[in-house]
């Protein structure tokens, strides 16, 4: 067949699966998943490598059993379910998200990638579509990071397998080692072949609600991602001197606590400074030492996420909180220390995937009659931030219902739901059929 021929024949087979999508079965499997670890509020809590995460990577393992996929681990955890295609060496289109979820999550934050994904293999299956290359449907390991850090270790391990190293000696709050549930978690997947981290893709896109307001302020279903904001967290840490709440006057103080809030209310104040550039900060994590009513603390550790499009505005921000530490270590008795933790620079996804992405977004749109997508950048990190650094890679969002993310009301519309599983079904078939 001619280039135009293959296209032809591609175009033809991504309509093809985007109408053999099923709503109901979708919206069906989502709640499945969501029960491992469902919560009385409507949310989800199954934290990376938790016995809750075990036991939906068990049922995710099954379902691609029963649709025909054959599932393979690698070092990191990283679950694959492949389907066949007619050329069985060539590299996968790959597709899917994470399953792990915050403290307190929804049921959607990378699950609905993982289920869209596998609805997407349903649709190859029930439209008959024999695609050129395999697909493969990923389960990513800890993309959250909030129980062990950094975030997106599983996707990050696969772009480069030297930092599996590094992550197996990440502990928990209770001193747990990455390293440890990770074996763990191998060793309950006896059944499964077991592969090493990196092999090769072909490309990628994952599916994802968009966690902010853009696209239901637009009032339309489908966003075309074109690319993710930097990130950086850190850790810092504020010493001086445990001693009596009671006894000690206020001028003798080494008070940790003191001194870091008012550190931590400088950075706001730097924050606030440059938040018309975009820059959005956030002390998500708290540890006291001793912590006790009636002890002045010794020692207070926090984290700071600091997130921006802008790279300069992200390393000010970050020269200042380095002085601002400084000047905590010269004040007398006190001491400060601040580590980093995961640092990405901004990820931009390549014009002729975000096309092919737009592609399926309107077309799924105009058959719904619904508002034709628009172009957004992700506020939050993806997995796919570093696939891309391995293959041509781009992503899909779904509106978030008032914006709501990483809390138990996080919600969208079923049909909205749909309509993204549509637009993933279109642009895996194009892409595995070329
Ligand atoms: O933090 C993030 O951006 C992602 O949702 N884990
Ligand atoms: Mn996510
Ligand atoms: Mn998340």
């Amino acid at each position: 067949m001619s280039s135009n021929e293959v296209s032809q024949a591609a175009a033809k087979a991504a309509a093809r699966a985007q109408d053999a999508v099923d709503s109901g079965r979708l919206n069906d499997a989502i709640a499945d998943l969501a029960a491992f670890g469902g919560r009385s509020d409507g949310g989800v809590s199954r934290e990376t490598l938790t016995p809750l995460d075990l036991q939906a990577r068990r049922h995710l393992i099954e379902r691609a059993r029963a649709l025909g996929c054959s599932v393979c681990v690698d070092t990191c955890g990283n679950l694959f379910f492949r389907r066949a295609g007619r050329q069985a060496d060539l590299p996968p289109v790959l597709t899917g998200s994470h399953i792990d979820t915050q403290p307190v999550g929804g049921k959607l934050d990378g699950a609905y990638g993982v289920v869209a994904g596998l609805e997407v293999i349903q649709a190859l299956n029930d439209a008959g579509v024999a695609t050129r290359r395999p697909v493969e449907v990923v389960v990513w390991t800890n993309e959250e990071g909030s129980r062990f850090g950094p975030g997106a270790m599983g996707s990050s391990a696969f772009a480069q397998s030297g930092r599996l190293a590094g992550y197996r000696a990440s502990r928990d709050a209770s001193g747990i080692l990455f390293g440890d549930a990770l074996d763990a978690a191998l060793a309950d997947t006896p059944d499964v072949e077991h592969s090493a981290l990196g092999h090769s893709v072909d490309s990628c896109v994952e599916l994802h609600i968009e966690q902010g307001p853009v696209l239901e302020g637009a009032n339309v279903p489908l966003g075309v991602v074109t690319g993710i904001q930097s990130v950086r967290w850190f850790n810092v840490t504020v010493s001086g001197a445990a001693a009596h709440a009671g006894t000690t006057p206020m001028e003798v103080r080494r008070d940790a606590m003191r001194a870091a809030v008012e550190l931590a209310g400088h950075l706001y104040a730097c924050g606030d400074a440059v938040r018309a550039r975009g820059l959005r900060m956030t002390l998500g994590r708290w540890r006291v030492g001793p912590n006790s009513i009636n002890t002045i603390p010794g020692e207070v550790e926090f984290t700071v996420d600091a997130r921006c499009v802008d790279e300069d505005v992200l390393a000010s921000f970050e020269a200042a909180l380095r002085d601002a530490v400084a000047g905590l270590n010269a004040a007398d008795g006190f001491a400060a220390q601040v580590q980093n933790l995961f640092a990405r620079a901004t990820t931009r996804f390549p014009a002729d995937m975000t096309d092919l992405v737009e592609r399926g977004c309107a077309r799924a749109a105009a058959n719904a009659g619904e508002g034709a997508p628009i172009r957004v950048t992700s506020g939050a990190f993806h997995d796919a931030m570093y696939v891309a650094d391995l293959c041509p890679t781009a992503m899909i969002f779904v509106p978030s219902r008032s914006g709501i993310s990483h809390n138990a009301a996080e919600y969208t519309e079923p049909h909205q739901l749909y309509l993204g599983a549509q637009a993933l079904a279109y642009v895996v078939a194009e892409l595995a059929c070329r």
